[in-house]
């Protein structure tokens, strides 16, 4: 059983938005075909949905200033722009993301003491988002991933499903990343040493 996870397809990684991935947008038309067809058995998202007073935040450190680093929750954490805070239309799904085949939506980065970039756990892995369990309880044994952004959502929830012992597969035509050059000289290569296979959405086949 295969399933596809829609990482963050949300207004504020979106072009116009707070935390805008460059040509994010790209990736909505692929990932809408993707779900076009009936060679997943399963669909699901994610959504990044934090507090106002989230410590991921630069505007929660005085005298830091965006992207700059700093320790949260004992882990280095880089400090981002507001973005996808509860409630606010930069952390609705996109308008153009036809949601209508997912069956599940598992949010994250609510706790302000801690971020959390996969879909499985927070970054200290000390809480489950319960993804892992859904999936095991449908039966899935391959997860293919798709979304924003390819260097740190979409690339931890790989690494997790990996450890959890799914297949799991890294569409890299229906992900954009923030820092383009750590994509192609770290993150790749650590999907490649985890035996993640990185495809393209064309190496699907459609049935
Ligand atoms: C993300 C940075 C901060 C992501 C979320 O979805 O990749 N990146 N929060
Ligand atoms: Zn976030």
């Amino acid at each position: 059983m295969k399933a596809l996870i829609i990482i963050d397809i949300q207004n504020d990684f979106l072009p116009g938005g707070a935390l805008a991935v460059n040509k994010g947008d790209e990736v909505i038309p692929v990932i809408n075909k993707l779900q076009g067809n009936d060679y997943f058995d399963l669909i699901a998202a994610t959504q990044d949905w934090h507090p106002q007073n989230h410590g991921s935040f630069a505007s929660n450190h005085p005298g830091k200033k965006q992207f700059d680093k700093t320790l949260l929750g004992g882990l280095e954490q880089i400090l981002w722009p507001d973005h996808c805070v509860q409630e606010t239309s930069g952390a609705e799904f996109s308008a153009k993301l036809d949601t209508k085949k997912i069956e599940a939506i598992f949010r994250k980065g609510m706790d302000p003491d801690i971020d959390s970039y996969s879909g499985f756990f927070d970054n200290g892995k000390r809480k489950e988002t319960g993804l892992a369990a859904f999936l095991k309880g449908r039966n899935i044994k391959e997860v293919f991933l798709a979304g924003l952004a390819g260097d740190f959502c979409v690339y931890f929830s790989a690494l997790d499903s990996a450890d959890y012992g799914f297949k799991t597969y890294f569409i890299e035509d229906a992900v954009r990343s923030i820092d383009i050059s750590n994509f192609e000289k770290t993150v790749k290569k650590n999907l490649i040493d985890k035996n993640i296979s990185i495809i393209s959405s064309t190496d699907i086949s459609f049935r």
